[in-house]
């Protein structure tokens, strides 16, 4: 199942079903949210597509004229899930610990260690107060003039650390503070506006086969495509269960936590976002999230 949430001017924030280009407005009085499904298939230990199945719909709207710049007189997407909280994880293709290692003086070769290492690197990301969703603003920190987006492959993760469902994922990052220091990663990643998600989630039983998915990128610029990038999930090092696993040791998660699994596609510097940007990242099964540039 794709699962939306979307914002209607009259009440606010709805659960949708994405069925080929129709939303259809599944909310119930107790159920309004992604994060309400997923709680109330937990509660009746059924699967979220179980608990969305059994819920009417009371509304319908294409999926095109939902997918628009936010604006509340408007019906429009939102984020797919209000995260508690969002992690990423680093080095998990062989082109990001090339390049970084390339871009780093001081401390070379610490990715290309990490990308071989058994631990990977795990990283706190954003709260759902630092997300935004389809078609909002990803920002640039006030003092970064490196900052580039990093399309990745997302999951929700369920009771006893399963996975519900997966999402697309900017894992927008100010390279340039990244590489003043690793130790400033922190401040590389973590500002308002540095993790975009959605359009969909989509349930893992729509999903054949996560390690076989194309993803790919392009960077829009006074409406010219000025970088196009791709690669494939499956050459992507780690598996969701090692990932997992290695968050989720002596680490307390709540349920729907969203785990970003890092870049195949490393944007050269020559393209880092400039405000008026769009960034669109694509990802097989899943869709196209698209989000505008601006600096903070
Ligand atoms: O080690 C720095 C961050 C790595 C990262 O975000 C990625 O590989 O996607
Ligand atoms: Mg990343």
């Amino acid at each position: 199942m794709k699962l939306v949430q979307l914002y209607l001017p009259e009440s606010g924030c709805r659960l949708g079903l994405l069925k080929n280009d129709t939303v259809l407005d599944i909310t119930s009085p107790e159920i309004c949210t992604t994060m309400d499904l997923i709680d109330r298939a937990v509660e009746e230990g059924v699967t979220v597509d179980e608990v969305a199945a059994g819920l009417k719909s009371s509304g319908k709207y294409s999926y095109e004229s939902l997918s628009i710049t936010p604006d509340s007189s408007r019906p429009h997407l939102l984020i797919p899930i209000y995260p508690p909280e969002v992690w990423g994880c680093g080095v998990t293709y062989k082109r990001s610990a090339e390049m970084r290692d390339e871009d780093t003086t001081g401390a070379r070769g610490i990715y290309d260690h990490v990308y071989s290492a058994d631990r990977p690197e795990i990283f706190f990301k954003a709260t759902a107060l630092r997300c935004v969703g389809p078609n909002d603003y990803i920002c640039i920190r006030s003092d970064s003039t490196l900052t580039a987006a990093e399309p990745e492959l997302a999951y929700v993760i369920g009771e006893d650390e399963n996975i519900i469902g997966f999402t697309v994922c900017n894992d927008v990052s100010a390279w340039d503070i990244e590489r003043e220091n690793p130790l400033y990663l922190p401040q590389s990643k973590v500002f308002y506006g540095c993790c975009a998600l959605g359009p969909v989630l989509v349930t893992g039983s729509e999903i054949e086969d996560p390690y076989d998915l194309d993803i790919a990128c392009r960077i829009i610029r006074d409406d010219e495509v000025i970088f196009a990038g791709e690669i494939n999930s499956s050459a992507m090092k780690r598996s969701f269960d090692e990932l997992t696993d290695f968050l989720c040791r002596d680490n307390p998660i709540l349920i729907g936590t969203v785990m970003t699994t890092g870049t195949g596609i490393m944007i050269p510097n020559d393209y880092a976002l400039e405000p008026g940007d769009v960034v669109e990242i694509e990802i097989e099964g899943i869709g196209k999230l698209s989000n505008p540039v601006r600096k903070l």
